[in-house]
C-alpha cells in the first residue's frame, strides 16, 4: 500500500531525516553479492560518506579511497579473519566477507593527516568490550567511544544508549557535522527548527552548526551510533 505521497523523511539545508520508506538500493564499484542504501554523501553537503551495506552470502565491498569504519547490524561478518557478529566493529578493514545475509553500518572519509602523528593502524573490536560511560554524569545516558583517544583519528564513533525519559543535557550547536544510524527504540529529536518522531530503522544527517537535542521515548531505551569529525582544527578542513 503506497503512503500517497507522504513520509517522515526531511531533507533541509542543515539536515536529513530518512526512513526506511525511502531508502533506495544501489550497488557501488567493486560490490559483489552486496547493495549500498547510501544514506549521505558530498553531494548532499557532507564531507564523509556513509551508507548500509546489505550483504548476502559471499557479499564482499569494493575498495574505498578512503578511511572505512564498518559496525555490523545484523548477521555476521568475517573481517581480516576476525568473525564480527552484530555489534562488531571495524576500522580501515581490508578484506571483508559474509557468509550470510548481513547488514552493516559504513562510513568512509579521506584521512586529514597531522604533521608528525602516523595514521592509525587497522583493528577489530566487538561493542560490549568497550566501557560505556555517563554523559555528563547522567547514568541515563551512556556513551561508548568504539575508536580509540588518541589524535591520530580524525573521526570519532559512539554509541549512545538513552534509558526511557532519558535527554541530551542541552541543545547542541557544534561546528562538527554527524552522521547518526537509530539501532533501537526512539524518541523525538530535534533538528534545526523542527521536532521529529524517529524510531530504530531512520538514518539523520547534521551539518555543521545544526542545533540538535535528542530525548527517548516508549518502554524500550533508544539507542543510536554517531559518527563525527573530531580531533582537527576546523581552520584546516576543507
Ligand atoms: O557527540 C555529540 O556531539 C553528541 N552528543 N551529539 C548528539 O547526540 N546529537
Ligand atoms: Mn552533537
Amino acid at each position: 500500500m503506497h503512503r500517497l505521497g507522504s513520509t517522515r523523511s526531511a531533507h533541509r539545508a542543515d539536515h536529513l531525516l530518512q526512513t526506511p520508506d525511502t531508502f533506495v538500493r544501489a550497488p557501488l564499484p567493486g560490490m559483489k553479492n552486496a547493495t549500498a542504501i547510501v544514506h549521505i554523501a558530498p553531494a548532499g553537503g557532507a564531507q564523509f560518506t556513509e551508507y548500509t551495506a546489505i550483504f548476502e552470502p559471499g557479499g564482499t565491498l569494493g575498495p574505498t579511497v578512503g578511511q572505512r569504519f564498518v559496525y555490523v547490524v545484523e548477521g555476521e561478518l568475517t573481517v581480516d579473519g576476525a568473525v564480527l557478529p552484530k555489534g562488531g566493529y571495524a576500522y580501515r578493514p581490508t578484506a571483508i566477507e559474509s557468509a550470510v545475509n548481513s547488514r552493516a553500518i559504513v562510513i568512509e572519509k579521506r584521512y586529514q593527516p597531522l604533521p608528525g602523528l602516523q595514521a592509525p593502524a587497522a583493528f577489530t573490536r566487538r561493542e560490549p568490550a568497550v566501557e560505556p560511560k555517563p554523559l555528563d554524569g547522567d547514568e541515563a545516558l551512556q556513551v561508548r567511544t568504539l575508536l580509540p583517544v588518541d589524535p591520530a583519528f580524525d573521526m570519532a564513533v559512539n554509541t549512545m544508549t538513552f534509558q526511557p525519559g532519558a535527554s541530551l543535557p542541552m541543545v547542541e550547536i557544534h561546528v562538527m557535522e554527524h552522521g547518526l544510524m537509530m539501532l533501537e527504540g526512539g524518541g523525538i529529536y530535534r533538528l534545526g527548527d523542527h521536532w521529529y518522531p524517529v524510531q530504530e530503522g531512520d538514518f539523520i544527517w547534521m551539518a555543521p552548526y545544526c542545533p540538535q537535542w535528542f530525548g527517548a521515548l516508549g518502554k524500550v531505551p533508544a539507542k543510536y551510533l554517531i559518527y563525527k569529525d573530531w580531533n582537527r582544527n576546523p581552520c584546516n578542513s576543507k
